[in-house]
């Protein structure tokens, strides 16, 4: 039996490092990587069971399938490329390319996969989604707040003595963290969760706060109230290295924590609590995640929490910081997406997607790509989105299995798994870029990303995609990395870290901003039209800012992450994953609307309705109902059927979590 070691390419935390077990040209076992920096070992059950699952499951597509009035018929890829070729010139003569649109994310990391770009740059151009269905809001917030974002290492953790896990729950989505902070709280921090869910990750807590969905800014700006009133701030840092301190200060004196408390439901005596363990625990660490984000006030919620680290002098100290994301290695990256070639794009606003399709003229979109994701079930509002697929007169879906997404297609073109192609992947949320090896052939006729795009770039004679092989390409794109020592030869051997990259950033106190400090009152914001000073507002969908539509839909609605699936991945592999979905109540909650455990109930919002069955927990808060993203709606439901369509405060992250919803008994 052969091993070859390889690295999940899932957009997760970490791109664990893995190791393919491999006998007679078969993958028969996949286990951690011991060697691999980040897991060390360590392997989620995607890992070890559903790659292998859906590598051989027996609903892949194997070959390519073209809709037809008797169903979905198979036909060549030499067929396929003709057919595409064909439409799409009529499309392009007509209306030009931007009636094209390329809707990519991240369903696999790698390089390689960025070359689907360089297709359509090939071809003149095309329209794109701009914004983020993920970190959008949050990741504005710290480029106006840090100029740029940065990340520490992860074993940095164990310096802090405080850490707060705010709006973010490892135990489901960052398992690898899981291990570093248990060993930093064995060796004395404090662990806090902020979060309106009871999540897994309490089970490390010495404290956990339940703030309202969305109230996080309140809280954030009472918890500096505190620590600006008891005189707790680090002033050296603030007078070096902070921009805007004075107005912070008339923003946040209104903030009382008994004010707070009426806009977050936390009791003022909590809120004082966090701000006297924040105020006076150093070094302390925030682990932001992205559930906090994902509301129309997100960008200013982060900001608010950035604001608590810079008061306190939390930030370019070892075992502090507010760990968002980091970008760091696209700079060293020579881009092989052909974004230089001569080209006309145009941009529509991702979070509200659905709509800005069914809108645009001028010209409208006549033909839809997907790669690497699945907008019908994973974009806001369902409803619409199939509108806007459904006036696409000819749309091409690249994927494994025959997705929400893949049934509206006209042409469905089947693609490899990271185990039957290489690439090379690097992670925004740790310093480590790996080599990814072929680890065996691909099943049926499955090609890669890289395949499709250049033999459909072949066929079309498109000159800007020349055809090379995949080690050519890396090699072009990781030159750059030559004057480090790092090449394609040395990932071969085993993941390497960033080479610039600190273990603490933003030591040298030089921010990446205007003022070159760290700025509370944000000039970048001020120039975008934003509010420079991180206000708290309330969400769009709210009690305390409609009263009239809380009545009707009382609930707030979150669709947070879940530790078993990636997204809408790996949901049809089991039997459990395609059966209705639970939505988890508040045993009060359940009282008050007649519902019993186990029973079917009705979700609604102002978007529409969809049958879940009732799980009663006092996980979620009794105004909150939760239920976990990424399940089918061919299976049945899914929750972006509810979730709405918003433009948020910034950055153009999508606020799925702004949405409140009614649940009753199913008549
Ligand atoms: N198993 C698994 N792992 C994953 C993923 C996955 O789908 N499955 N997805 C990956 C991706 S792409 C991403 S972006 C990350 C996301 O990783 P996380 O940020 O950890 O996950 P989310 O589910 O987006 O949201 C995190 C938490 O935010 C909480 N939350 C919701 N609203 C609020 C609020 O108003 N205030 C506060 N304080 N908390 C709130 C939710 O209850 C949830 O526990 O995970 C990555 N890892
Ligand atoms: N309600 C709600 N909705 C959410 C979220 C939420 O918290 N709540 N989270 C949002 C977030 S953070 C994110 S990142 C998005 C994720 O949204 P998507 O990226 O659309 O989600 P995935 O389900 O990962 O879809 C990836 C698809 O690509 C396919 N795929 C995998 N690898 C490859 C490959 O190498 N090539 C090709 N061509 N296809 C491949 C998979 O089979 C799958 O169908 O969802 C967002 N949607
Ligand atoms: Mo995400």
């Amino acid at each position: 039996m052969e091993q070859i070691r390889t690295n999940c390419p899932l957009d997760c935390y970490a791109h664990c490092g893995l190791v393919a077990h491999v006998a007679d040209g078969k993958i028969i076992k996949i286990t951690g990587d011991e060697k691999h920096p980040v897991n060390k070992g360590l392997i989620c059950p995607k890992g070890r069971f559903k790659h292998l699952q859906r590598l051989y499951s027996e609903e892949r597509i194997t070959t390519p399938l073209h809709k037809t009035s008797r169903g979905w018929q198979p036909l060549s890829w030499e067929n396929a490329y003709e057919m595409i070729a064909g439409e799409l010139t009529k499309i392009l003569d007509v209306y030009g390319p931007l009636a094209i649109l390329h809707h990519d994310n991240c369903g696999s990391e790698g390089i390689l996969k960025t070359l689907s770009h360089r297709f359509f740059n090939a071809l003149g151009g095309c329209t794109r989604p701009t914004g983020s269905i993920c970190w959008g809001s949050g990741y504005q917030a710290q480029v106006y707040d840090f100029g740029k974002l940065q990340l520490h290492s992860w074993e940095d953790v164990l310096n802090s003595r405080l850490i707060l896990l705010w709006g973010r729950d490892p135990a489901s989505t960052n398992i690898q963290m899981m291990p570093l902070l248990q060993q930093a709280r064995k060796k004395g921090a404090r662990i806090i969760v902020i979060n309106p869910l009871k999540v897994a990750s309490c089970s490390l807590a010495d404290l956990h706060i339940s703030p309202r969905p969305g109230s996080d800014g309140a809280l954030a700006l009472a918890v500096a109230h505190e620590i600006i009133k008891n005189n707790r701030v680090n002033q050296t840092f603030i007078d070096q290295h902070v921009y805007g301190f004075d107005r912070y200060c008339d923003l946040v004196r209104n903030y009382t924590p008994e004010k707070a408390a009426s806009i977050t439901g936390v009791p003022a005596e909590q809120i004082r609590q966090l701000a006297e363990i924040y105020g006076t625990t150093s070094p302390a660490c925030i682990l932001l995640g992205y559930g906090l984000q994902r509301y129309t006030n997100g960008g200013q919620t982060v900001r608010a929490i950035d604001a608590l680290a810079a008061v306190t002098g939390n930030i370019g100290i070892a075992g502090g910081g507010v760990n968002y994301a980091g970008g760091h290695w696209k700079g060293l990256f020579t881009p092989i997406d052909g974004r230089e070639l001569p080209m006309t794009t145009r941009s529509l606003p991702w979070p509200t997607l659905a709509d800005a399709i069914l809108e645009a003229g001028d010209p409208p979109v006549k033909s839809i790509f997907v790669t690497r994701s699945n907008p019908v079930t994973q974009l806001p509002h369902t409803g619409r989105v199939r509108e806007a697929f459904g006036q696409s007169r000819f749309t091409v879906v690249v994927d494994m299995f025959m997705t929400d997404t893949a049934e509206m297609a006209n042409l469905v073109l089947p693609c490899t798994t990271f185990l039957e192609e290489e690439d090379v992947i690097y992670s925004s949320w740790n310093h480590y870029l790996a080599y990814s090896p072929r680890v065996v052939p691909p099943v049926g006729q499955c090609r890669s990303d890289h395949h499709i795009f250049a033999g459909l770039a072949k066929m079309m004679g498109l000159p800007n995609f020349p055809q090379r092989s995949p080690e050519q390409w890396l090699a072009e794109a990781l030159t750059p990395l030559s004057r480090y020592g790092i090449s394609l030869e040395q990932l071969k051997k085993g993941p390497v870290r960033h080479p610039l990259a600190p273990d603490v950033p933003w030591q040298d106190g030089q921010f990446a901003t205007p003022s070159g400090k760290f700025e509370l009152y944000s000039q970048l914001a001020e120039a975008d039209g934003v509010n420079p000073l991180p206000v708290y507002e309330e969400p769009a969908e709210s009690p305390l800012r409609d009263a009239a539509l809380a009545e009707s839909y009382p609930l707030h609605l979150i669709s947070a992450h879940h530790p078993d699936y990636l997204h809408s991945q790996f949901w049809n592999l089991t039997e459990k994953g395609r059966q209705i979905q639970p939505v988890y109540l508040h045993p009060d909650t359940a009282a008050s609307t007649g519902v019993r455990q186990g029973q079917e109930v009705v979700v609604a919002t102002r978007r529409g309705e969809a049958v879940f069955k009732a799980v009663i927990s006092d996980k979620v808060r009794p105004d909150t109902a939760l239920i976990h993203q990424g399940h089918w709606a061919r299976h049945g439901n899914g929750v972006n059927h509810l979730t709405p369509q918003y433009i948020p405060d910034m950055g153009l992250g999508t606020p799925y979590y702004d949405c409140l919803c009614r649940v009753t008994p199913k008549p």
